[in-house]
Order: C-alpha cells, then sequence, then structure tokens
C-alpha cells in the first residue's frame, strides 16, 4: 500500500487507553494524545528542575553538574530541596515521562493494530532504571544508595559501588548480563552485515533474497535461524542484558552484603570436595 493511502486508513481516531478523544489529533508528523500531553508535562518539569539544580550549584561545566541524591540519614523521606530534594522530583518527572512515553507506545500500537512488543521492550528499560533508582534504594532504607545525576558522578557512583563489593565482574547475575550484551552486538552484527550483503550487491548485479541470506549461514554452520527468527533472538537478547542489569544490582546490597568474589565459595564448600 502507498504510503499516502496508507495513512488514509490508519490515521484515524481511536485505540486510547483513556480520554476518548481527548487529544487524539496530530501535529505535524506526530500523534499528540493524552500521554504525549503527560510525556511533555513531566519532560519539561525535569529538565526545568535539573535546570534550576545546576543554578544552584557550584559549576555550568556540562561534565561537572551533580544534582545528588538525599543523605543517607533523610532514609525514604522526603528531603529539602537543596538536600536532595530536588533530586526526588526530578525522579518522579522522569519515571513519569518514561511510563507515559510506554503507555503512547502502547496507544500507537493499538491505533495500528500492532502487537505489543515496542511498549514490553521499552519497559524492561524502564525496569532498569526504577530498579537502581527506586527498588534498590527502597530495600536498602535510604533514596541516598540511588546514582546521582550528572555525567562524571553517576560514573563515579557506578565505579565507587562497584568496589564496594571489591570486584563487580565476579556477581554471577553481571556476568549474565555482560554477556547477553555483547551477544547481542554479535547478533546484530551478523544480522545488519547479512542484510547489507544480500541487499548492496556489487554495481550491476541484482538485489539477492532471504534464500540468499539463508544458503549463506547454512554454507556456514549448517544452520539459518530465519528471518522472523533472527529479530526474535535479538529482542530476547537485548531485553536479557537489560533484565540481568537490573537482577545483578538489585542483589548486591539487599541480598549480598560481602564481596562478589566471596560468593562463590559456595562452589569450594560442597560437601562433594570431602
Ligand atoms: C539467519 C537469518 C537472518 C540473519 C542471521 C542469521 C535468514 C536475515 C544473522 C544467522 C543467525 C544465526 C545462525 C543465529 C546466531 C546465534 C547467536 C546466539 C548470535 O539465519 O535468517 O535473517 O540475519
Amino acid at each position: 500500500m502507498a504510503m499516502l493511502s496508507f495513512e488514509h486508513k490508519y490515521r484515524v481516531r481511536g485505540g486510547t487507553l483513556i480520554g476518548g478523544d481527548l487529544f487524539d489529533f496530530w501535529v505535524g508528523p506526530f500523534w499528540v494524545g493524552f500521554f504525549g500531553v503527560t510525556t511533555m508535562f513531566f519532560t519539561v518539569l525535569g529538565t526545568l528542575l535539573i535546570l534550576w539544580g545546576a543554578a544552584l550549584g557550584p559549576t555550568w561545566n556540562v561534565w561537572r553538574i551533580n544534582i545528588a541524591p538525599p543523605d543517607l540519614s533523610y532514609g525514604l523521606t522526603f528531603a529539602p530541596l537543596q538536600q536532595g530534594g530536588l533530586w526526588q522530583l526530578i525522579t518522579i518527572c522522569a519515571l513519569g515521562a518514561f511510563c507515559s512515553w510506554a503507555l503512547r507506545q502502547v496507544e500507537i500500537a493499538r491505533k495500528l493494530g500492532m502487537g505489543m512488543h515496542i511498549p514490553f521492550a521499552f519497559s524492561v528499560a524502564i525496569f532498569a532504571y526504577f530498579s537502581l533508582e527506586v527498588i534498590r534504594p527502597v530495600l536498602m532504607g535510604a533514596w541516598g544508595y540511588g546514582f546521582p545525576y550528572g555525567i562524571m558522578s553517576h560514573l563515579d557512583w557506578v565505579s565507587n559501588t562497584g568496589y564496594q563489593y571489591l570486584h563487580f565482574h565476579y556477581n554471577p547475575a553481571h556476568m549474565l548480563a555482560v554477556t547477553f550484551f555483547f551477544t547481542t552486538t554479535l547478533a546484530l552484527g551478523l544480522h545488519a552485515s547479512l542484510i547489507l550483503s544480500a541487499a548492496n550487491p556489487r554495481a550491476g548485479e541484482t538485489v539477492k533474497t532471504v534464500e540468499h541470506e539463508n544458503a549463506f549461514f547454512r554454507d556456514l554452520i549448517g544452520y539459518s535461524i530465519g528471518t522472523l527468527g533472527i529479530h526474535r533472538l535479538g529482542l530476547f537478547l537485548a531485553l536479557s542484558a537489560g533484565f540481568w542489569s537490573a537482577v545483578c544490582i538489585i542483589i548486591s546490597g539487599p541480598f549480598w552484603t560481602r564481596g562478589w568474589p566471596e560468593w562463590w565459595s559456595w562452589w569450594l564448600n560442597l560437601p562433594i570436595w570431602t
């Protein structure tokens, strides 16, 4: 279907979760929708709060701007704005914007009669952020365990939190997450290079089809996962990377407080060695 007739057929009202026809219209290329409005609200408010926090701070150097969570002594209470309260409001705005964006994806997918794969995938990214800023701080009993908002400061937080457990690479969930991240890049590298090699032949040659793609991998390793399969595999690998990242930080502190290398003594302590 040509794009003009496609848009004529599908750029119609309906599919919204709440609000009915309210905001069910387009502005230029963008569909607005109720959650488009809430996304804009949280994004603009959150950005202004970040700018306010930066203005209160000692520097405008973009690398050094830092908006820190409250001191641990505030526990899970609200802190004064300049003592971490801004961080708390910014976190609420971020989650409001992220969840609004996911629900906007749901509404557009419903409008077009598509599956919920995109909002599901984005939800895993939200879950990873939620784990760091809400789940783990709540389990540890203080908002101060969340990471600060700043380019260098959040890197320092990751480094310091890692070294608190001596050697984070011994965290078994971290091992899984890293393996999934690397395997994701392998799968995308394989897929992208295969598609480009088939669709961009040298000048004068015809574009190759899926049979060429299958034949290449059958010749190479005796197996082709298929055109739908590679995208299922890619989504599984990418979502697993995000999921195990969330798990590896949630278990660090709430469920394991010593160094991660020591966790492996369960292996040395197996009764089979005696
Ligand atoms: C494939 C296929 C594609 C692909 C790729 C493969 C025609 C266009 C990349 C090959 C992928 C395989 C064999 C899986 C590799 C496994 C891991 C864990 C990386 O067969 O079908 O579609 O893009």
